[in-house]
């Protein structure tokens, strides 16, 4: 794998004043597979300062040419599909198919719909006696985790783009390599010099270093909650504007009415891909008692099939997290119907696909993220017990809800407490808002609303 040696900041590959370096790991074989740079407090103020410089120009730019810049970074994902594909194989262990599909895919659809909103967004609104100016908030400071290593960087990126924001990425340590080549493609496609920066680095360090540094204007959070904690108290402290994007443990509530085997076995599939990294997976399933065993045969079946067809989890770290997890479930009295916490293979980070039944809403299982390929399926006796326990954890990401008619699924949607739900399967929109109810998060990302978190508003009055 190509890594840089640098730090890519005013438009070029430059030496790191950090002399440390970061080894990127192939998770499915424990290979090192190349090194970056570990930027310090001095990387992240050289490129807060090129992004501070770049700032006037870029707002300044019209909407047009914004949008043709990022019209034109989505081609260079089109025409680099394969090589990015590769790449978060490489750092992050997802089988290839799915990399293309998903972990390239979704970034070219997401800097697509950017190109669009750039162009079309109602910048300035009349309001009465006034003009509204929707305007660029500033520099924006982007940490990211290595979950959906480009989506999560497009995810931020491509809006603050559209915005007329400058921006400062520091991404997840696990999958730099993906990170260097969305800059290669930023340059590409003709973004000035400043307008992106990349910081690679830990999070304690550079991280920090960007969540503190006064000249950012916004730092927008994708990651763990306690970091997110972190990152909310500093912003609140400095009274800037701040976006947490923070776990999830999304209720899968499939009504007695739906068609059971489907949801089941979509509802496995969610929780499977990705190996359970997923901050909005389904992973709570809630079944009427009537029909509990027989779903949980289904998801014990349906689990047991992705054997070998899922990739390890990223680290050694998250490896051991989720055993944990795992042995907490046998330990609080969860039953394992497939899967269990011995790892599958002897190389490699690998955690079987499991699923636990009998499960209750106070097991710890059933509250705190996992983040691996790890289903539970919950008995609910009525509705209104599947709408309580559905509702009864700190998390409100996602979430679904299966049943015989859409209107049926859909009024039991409206009571979730929480920002997005698939009914009957649902789909990924690139337009639609995502984000967190209660401490899932603040702002969202994705469509009009995502670029709305890059805007501060300014009345004019006559
Ligand atoms: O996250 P971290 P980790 C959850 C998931 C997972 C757990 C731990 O449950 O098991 O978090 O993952 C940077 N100041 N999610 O340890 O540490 C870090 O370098 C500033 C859910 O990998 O939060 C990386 O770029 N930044 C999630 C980013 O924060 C800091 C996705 C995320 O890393 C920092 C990932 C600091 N002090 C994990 N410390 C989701 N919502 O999708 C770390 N970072």
């Amino acid at each position: 794998m190509k890594a840089h040696d640098g730090m890519y900041i005013d438009g070029a590959w430059r030496p790191a004043d950090g002399r440390e370096t970061i080894d990127v790991v192939n998770p499915a074989d424990e290979q090192v597979i190349g090194k970056v740079p570990a930027g310090n407090a001095l990387d992240v103020d050289t490129a807060v300062r090129a992004a501070r410089a770049a700032l006037p120009g870029w707002a300044a730019t019209p909407p047009a040419e914004r949008a043709a810049r990022l019209a034109a970074l989505r081609d260079v994902l089109v025409a680099r599909k394969d090589e990015i594909a590769e790449t978060v194989t490489a750092e992050l262990g997802s089988p290839l198919k799915f990399s293309q599909a998903v972990h390239a895919g979704a970034p070219i659809a997401v800097a697509g719909s950017y190109a669009e909103l750039a162009a079309t967004y109602a910048f300035e609104e009349k309001v009465g006696n006034s003009v509204v100016h929707h305007e660029p908030i500033g520099v924006v400071g982007a940490i990211t985790p290595w979950n959906y290593p480009l989506h999560q960087i497009v995810a931020k990126v491509a809006p603050a783009l559209a915005a007329g924001c400058t921006v400062v990425l520091k991404p997840a340590e696990d999958t730099p390599l993906t990170a260097q080549l969305f800059a290669e493609a930023v340059h590409e496609a003709g973004v000035p010099a400043g307008v992106f920066n990349l910081v690679t680095g830990l999070g304690p360090v550079a991280g920090q270093a960007l969540a503190e540094h006064p000249g950012v204007d916004l730092v927008s959070f994708t990651g763990s909650t306690a970091v997110g904690r972190r990152i909310g108290a500093l912003a609140g402290a400095a009274v800037k504007k701040v976006a947490l994007e923070l776990g999830g443990k999304s209720a899968n509530v499939i009504l007695p009415s739906a068609d059971l085997a489907k949801a089941v076995n979509v509802g496995v599939a969610n929780v499977m891909s990705n190996s359970g990294q997923t901050c909005s997976a389904w992973t709570r399933m809630l079944v009427h008692r009537d029909q509990y065993d027989e779903a949980v045969e289904l998801a014990a079946e349906a689990a047991a099939k992705y054997g070998d067809r899922i990739g390890p989890v990223v680290n050694a770290k998250q490896q051991e997290r989720v055993r944990g997890y795992i042995d907490k479930g046998v330990a609080e009295g969860a039953r394992l119907v497939a899967g269990g916490p011995e790892a599958p293979r002897e190389q490699g980070y690998f955690v079987s696909p499991t699923v636990f039944a009998d499960v209750t809403e106070e097991m710890t299982v059933a509250q705190e993220e996992i983040f691996g390929p790890v289903l539970t399926v919950l008995r609910y006796e009525d509705e209104d017990d599947a709408l309580r326990i559905a509702n009864g954890t700190v998390y409100g990401l996602a979430g679904a809800v299966w049943a015989g008619d859409e209107a049926e699924a859909v009024a039991f949607a409206r009571r979730m407490d929480t920002g997005q739900v698939d009914i009957n399967g649902g789909r990924f929109n690139p337009l639609a808002p995502f984000g967190g109810y209660k401490q899932s998060g603040v702002g969202r990302e994705l469509g009009s609303h995502g670029l709305a978190e890059y805007l501060q508003t300014k009345s004019l009055q006559f």
